[in-house]
């Protein structure tokens, strides 16, 4: 019996990755280096600090902890300058009808992201009332995919993990989510997601009991 569903946010409801891309590079090109697409997905779920350590090392570059926390601030305010012009034309296709159904079925909703904007992101997409807790990067201690900022999540909601499902873009949220003991749903490419209870490539033309039906096979 599923009671909850948690969202990570980036890649699942937004895609606010391609914001960090932009900034990130920019800070990189003013480091004297650029790093590609591909390397750009190695980021996803991944906090701001280990983003950055990430990034620093695909370039060679060395910093001190109090430089590589001005770099970090610098990054943030580029990304929270692209943020706050989103509309809730940004949400993914799909998502904003799931959310109205399982308010409809009394399926409580929760955010589970690794992000310290997802509130400001949120509020941008209107979609901040839906939510019925939201855990993120301000909340927790340990990154995905430590299952911290889901079981945060559960526990806030009032569920167990195993009457909950999460769903995640990353590798590392899945991992995250199993780890916790939750039904993992993946969002993109089987190949990138094959730990997932199942992977479903976004919410358009799913719903819940089409998505709960996947978890019974
Ligand atoms: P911030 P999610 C994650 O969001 C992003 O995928 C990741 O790329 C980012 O570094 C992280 O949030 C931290 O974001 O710098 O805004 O705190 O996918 O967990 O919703
Ligand atoms: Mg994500």
């Amino acid at each position: 019996m599923i009671k909850a569903c948690i969202f990570d946010l980036d890649g699942v409801i937004v895609d606010t990755a391609k914001y960090h891309f932009q900034a990130w590079r920019r800070l990189a090109q003013e480091l004297g280096f650029d790093f590609t697409e591909t390397e750009n997905e190695k980021l996803k779920g991944v906090s701001r600090m280990q983003s950055l350590d990430l990034i620093l090392s695909w370039g060679g570059v060395v910093k001190t902890a109090k430089e590589k926390a001005a770099l970090a601030a610098k990054k943030n305010d580029w990304y929270v300058q692209l943020i706050s012009t989103m509309t809730p034309s940004e949400i993914l296709e799909g998502v904003l009808e799931f959310l109205n159904e399982l308010r409809s079925k009394r399926v409580k909703i929760g955010l589970g992201s690794a992000s310290k904007n997802a509130l400001t992101i949120l509020e941008k997409i209107g979609l901040r009332p839906y939510f019925d807790a939201l855990i993120d990067g301000n909340q927790t201690t340990k990154s995905k995919p430590d299952p911290e900022v889901f079981l945060l999540g559960a526990t806030a909601l009032g569920v167990a993990p195993s009457e909950a499902i999460v769903f995640e873009d990353a590798a590392k949220g899945i991992e995250a989510a199993l780890a916790g003991g939750f039904w993992a749903i993946g969002i993109g490419a089987q190949k990138d997601l094959k730990e997932s209870h199942a992977v479903i490539p976004g919410f358009k033309n799913y719903d819940f009991e089409k998505i709960t039906a996947l978890l019974r096979r």
